[in-house]
Order: C-alpha cells, then structure tokens, then sequence
C-alpha cells in the first residue's frame, strides 16, 4: 500500500459536540484504504470568524494513514459530515454546524483547486487546529514554506 500521512481537523459546536467527534473518528478509521493511527484530545474553543450567536466548538485533530487520493479522501470527510447530520443546503459560510471536517495535510503535497486546497489554507492561523496538531505530531512542517508549526503556533500566542 503506497500510502501517505493525512492529518484531518475536526470541529463540531452543534448537537452533542463530544459524540459526534467520537462517531467521526470511529467512521475515519472504517474508510477504504485507511487507518486512524492517533487522535488529539479534543479542545473546547470560542468561535473564530463565525456568525453572531454561535456556539462553542470542540475541536481535535486526527492522523491517518491512506492510501485513498486526496480527491477520494475528501469525499470521505464529505461523506462522514452527511451521516453524522451536518446539512449544508441553505448555510452561510461557517455557520454552526454538527460536524466539520477539514483535510489539513495530505503528506507534503500542494493542492490548489477551487473545492480542495491542502495544506487547508488558515491553519496556521487558527490555534483552534495547531494546537490539537501539535500534541500528535510535534515535529511536522508546513510544506508550503517550511516553517515548523510549532513555530507558527508560538507566532500566535506571542
Ligand atoms: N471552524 C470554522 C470557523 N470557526 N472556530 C472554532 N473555534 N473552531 C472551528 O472548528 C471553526 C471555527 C470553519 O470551519
Ligand atoms: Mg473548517
Ligand atoms: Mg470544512
């Protein structure tokens, strides 16, 4: 299996926000081709760049190892979103939501289409995503620049 490590970022702030992170690792580990090799713990966190009124998030990150596309992974994460209630017929852009996926890296590649950019293109902004990131891969680098994320997370806080 020629596979790669993909780290996936998992928000909910709808519904039972800890389960549905739980049923959303459960159904990462079950997609074709992969294996959920480590979670981070989950995170409860303000709202950031979100409608008025919404709620807090919890959120986490998970690592994978595939062998599934980027293309086929994300319809996965798409897939999951569906099954653990998330609608998005009528939604503003980051309204709440029971379940969000986000495919953060795909092994050190660089995707730029108009419904797939990886590395996702804020998470080095959001310590919402480095900091669960950190915990399960300490040492990893944004592949679009180089810099270690853990530096970009020290940018943040300072
Ligand atoms: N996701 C967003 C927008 N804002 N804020 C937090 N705290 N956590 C999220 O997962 C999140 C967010 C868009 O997907
Ligand atoms: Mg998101
Ligand atoms: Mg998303």
């Amino acid at each position: 299996m020629n596979s790669v490590q993909a780290y996936i970022g998992l928000g909910s702030n709808l519904g039972d926000r800890e389960t549905n992170l739980r049923s959303a690792l459960l159904k990462l580990g079950e997609l074709p081709q992969t294996r959920l090799v480590r979670e981070s713990s989950f995170i409860e966190t303000e709202p950031v760049d979100s409608p008025d009124g919404s709620g807090p998030f919890i959120n986490g990150v998970a690592e994978l190892e595939t062998s599934l596309s980027p293309r086929d992974l994300l319809e996965g994460l798409l897939g999951i979103e569906r099954d653990l209630g998330r609608d998005r017929r009528g939604q503003s852009r980051n309204a709440p939501r029971t379940l969000d996926l986000d495919l953060l890296l795909y092994g050190e590649q660089l995707i730029d289409e108009p419904d797939l950019q990886v590395p996702h293109p804020r998470m080095s902004e959001r310590e919402f995503v480095l900091w669960p990131l950190l915990q399960i891969a300490s040492r990893l680098s944004d592949p679009r620049t180089g810099e270690p994320f853990a530096d970009a997370y020290q940018k943040l806080k300072a």
